[in-house]
Order: structure tokens, then sequence, then C-alpha cells
């Protein structure tokens, strides 16, 4: 069997999404998510400037060896450019394999281990009262795990918090615009507003909180520390885990469980991490970690160290990735929960789905491979247009970390 041909389809249908598909001389193609947040038109470039011609010849049943041959082979290793290039190769070439072979992702990386998969929701409100508003509201669409954000008293904008309330999208068009950031402010108002939460929801709900590496180590040791009360399911990226010693900090003064890594791109990221055991969750998503190949790597090895899975989802990571992260935590044994955030509608039109949600789990069907397709024609209706995500500062101007 060969690799043909490759193409990159670029769409946005509200929100900008990149697709890898391979296209094999047995009439078989495969899809891959290569979808990086404001920067899509690097990972277009690398792809089709390198990789495609690369792949050209391939057998594309050939998963691990094309995988090292990106990886290893290449002597500008890693980054998360070249790593989401990498990961939508190895999706689509897994698709490809599901397809040939006939049988949903999830049997070739060791069968059903659960039938559905636990996901969290994103309540985001622009104070205490909205928040809990917006955890009522998912609570009663049937999830059993939300997490919690909220706007700061004193703080103009506070990150992944629509100001109008309405959904979710963290990249705005155009070049970055600033954010301004006070630590202080925050550490002070995280406490009370889960103590609200908890008592609202009482304590048969999951909750999660993402701090989008906004402290420092002591500092998120405190943050962790006084969040112990109201036993959280996690506390992510307390921490920029450039630091992985940083983490040690944090374990020392708290029993809260810390899930990291949704800007990590390699297993050298989490070494520390995992063989220290300072962490609890893996945030990687196939979509930027290098794929299913590297993945299936990186949680076995965490789960020798009973470390489980939490991949990122926000909806900035398409509906291949989404569909390909189900499949994927289906099968392995230290799942831990899935992040699921619902595509809007425009979104489907473009991309065709085969899962679907019920009851705070999302179900899959047995569609050979990952089982979403692209409409290409639809797709062609909406060209890509520029976005960023902000970046962030102190409130004195100083630049400061995401
Ligand atoms: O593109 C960036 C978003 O995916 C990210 O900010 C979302 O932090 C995030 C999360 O936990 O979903
Ligand atoms: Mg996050």
């Amino acid at each position: 069997m060969k690799i043909t041909d490759a193409k990159v389809i670029v769409t946005c249908p509200g929100r900008n999404f990149v697709t890898l598909k391979i296209y094999t001389n047995k009439g078989i193609y495969g899809l891959g998510d290569a979808t990086l947040n404001g920067m899509e038109k690097p990972v277009v470039a690398f792809l089709e400037n390198y990789c495609i011609p690369a792949l050209i010849g391939k057998d594309p049943q050939n998963t691990e060896d094309i995988w090292h041959f990106f990886y290893r082979g290449i002597y500008w290793k890693r980054g998360s450019v070249a790593m989401t290039a990498i990961s939508a190769i190895d999706m689509a070439l897994w698709d490809i394999k599901g397809k040939v072979l006939n049988t949903p992702l999830y049997n070739l990386i060791g069968g059903k281990s659960r039938d559905k998969i636990m996901v969290y929701a994103h309540a985001n409100g622009v104070n205490l009262d909205d928040t809990i508003l917006k955890a009522g509201i998912e609570k009663e669409k049937g999830f059993r795990a939300i997490r919690i954000q909220s706007g700061v008293p004193g703080i103009a904008d506070t990150y992944g918090v629509a100001k109008d309330s309405k959904f979710y999208e963290p990249a705005h068009k155009g070049l970055p615009h600033t954010e301004y950031w006070d630590t202080a402010k925050y550490l002070n108002y995280i406490p009370r507003l889960f103590e609200k939460v908890r008592e609202t929801f009482g304590s048969d709900i999951h909750l999660l909180h993402d701090v989008h590496h906004r402290c420092t180590p002591i500092e998120a040791a405190r943050l962790a520390k006084e969040l112990e009360p109201f036993h959280l399911f996690w506390l992510e990226d307390p921490v920029s885990g450039e630091l992985q010693e940083g983490l040690r900090l944090i374990r020392k003064h708290s029993t809260t469980p810390i899930a990291i890594g949704e800007v990590f791109n390699s297993v050298y990221d989490y070494s520390t991490l995992i063989t220290e055991q300072l962490i609890d969750y893996i945030r990687m998503p196939l979509s930027h970690g290098g794929g299913i190949t590297h993945l299936k790597k990186i949680t076995d090895f965490a789960s020798v160290y009973h470390i489980n899975t939490g991949f990122h989802g926000a909806t900035d990571l398409s509906p291949v990735n989404l569909a390909a992260s189900i499949h994927f935590n289906m099968a392995i044994n230290n799942f831990g929960i899935l992040e699921f955030m619902p595509h809007q509608d425009l979104v489907h039109e473009v991309f065709k789905i085969n899962y679907k949600f019920e009851e705070g789990f999302l179900k899959i069907d047995d569609t050979p491979g990952i089982g979403v397709d692209i409409d290409e024609e639809k797709a062609s209706k909406y060209p890509y247009t520029m976005a960023s995500l902000p970046v962030n500062r102190k409130s004195d101007g100083t630049m400061f970390y995401w």
C-alpha cells in the first residue's frame, strides 16, 4: 500500500480548522487534525513544504516508522508547529489503518476498556453569581464534571471569560490583543468562588479549575492548599510547565490533584513530572502531542505511576481530534476525564461526526477508523480568517506568562 497524495484543508466555520487528508493507492483516505490556534498557517506551510512531499510513496501502514521519520529523523526537533503537523500525519495514518482493517480506532489500541467517556463542561461567568448560574445550566444538561472559571473583581479581562457572556472563543480576529492580570486579586477571589460553588451544588459533582499558567510555584502552592476543602477534581496548569521542578513545591504543600500539559508536545516535557509523581492528569492532546503513536507511549508510561488522562478538548481542536480522543480514551486503562466544549452548529455542517453526548458522557459509533469526515465543498465556503490568542501583561505593564 502506498501514499499517493495529501492535502491540507483550511476552513473557518466560525473559527479556523486545519485538516490533513492523506490519500492511498487503495482508494482509502485518512484525516488528521492539524489545527494550532492562532498559528494555523505555519503548520500548513510545514505540512505542504516538507511533510507531504516526504510522505508520498511511503506505506501508510508503517505508523511507527513514519512517526520516527518525522520526529527522530528531523534535525530541528519538537516545537508546537512541527509536532502539530506530526500529530495530524499520525492521526490520518491511524484513520487509514482502521479503514483498511474495517474496524474502529479503539480496536487497534486495545479494544474497549469502557463504553463511554466522562467529560467535563465549562462554566464561564463574568462574576460569582453569573458563574453559579452557568454551572447550574451545565449541571442541568447532565454534566457530572464542570470547570469553573470566573471574571475576577478588579481585573478588566479574565482569559476565557467572554464579556458578552457568549460562547467560549479566546482567539480574537487579527493580531494578539493585550489582557492585564493581577495575581493578588485572583488568589483572594478563587477560594471564595469555590466555597460558594460547593455550597450551591454540594459534593456530588466534580469541579475543575484552570489557572492558565498564571502563578509562580509558591503562589500555586497557596492556591492548591486553600482549595483543598472544596475537593477539586483537578487544578489545571497552576504554573508554567517549562520549569518542571516548579511542580515539586505545589506537591509539598497540597493534595489538590494537578493536571498539566495542554501546551506540551513531547514525552520529555513530562518525564520529571511523571517519574516524580508531581501531577495526576496528562493534558497533552493527540493533535498537538504527536498523535496516537506518541500519546500511547506517554499514557502507558504515566499509567505505571498511576497518572491518568485528561486530554485538552477546547473548541479550537477539531471534531477529528475529538473523535480520535474518544477512541483513544475508550481503549486505555488509565483514562481520567476528557474536556468537552461542544462545537457550534456551523462546524457540524463541515465535519460529519460520529459521537454524541448523553448524560455527562460521550459515546462513539463503530464506523471504521476515526469515523469523522469532512465536506470539502462546505469547507470551501468558509475561508481562513486570521485570529490570535491574547498576550498577558501584569497590571503595571510587565509581560507575563500565559
Ligand atoms: O487555544 C487555547 C485554548 O485551547 C485554551 O486556552 C483552552 O485552556 C484551555 C482549556 O483548558 O481548554
Ligand atoms: Mg487549559
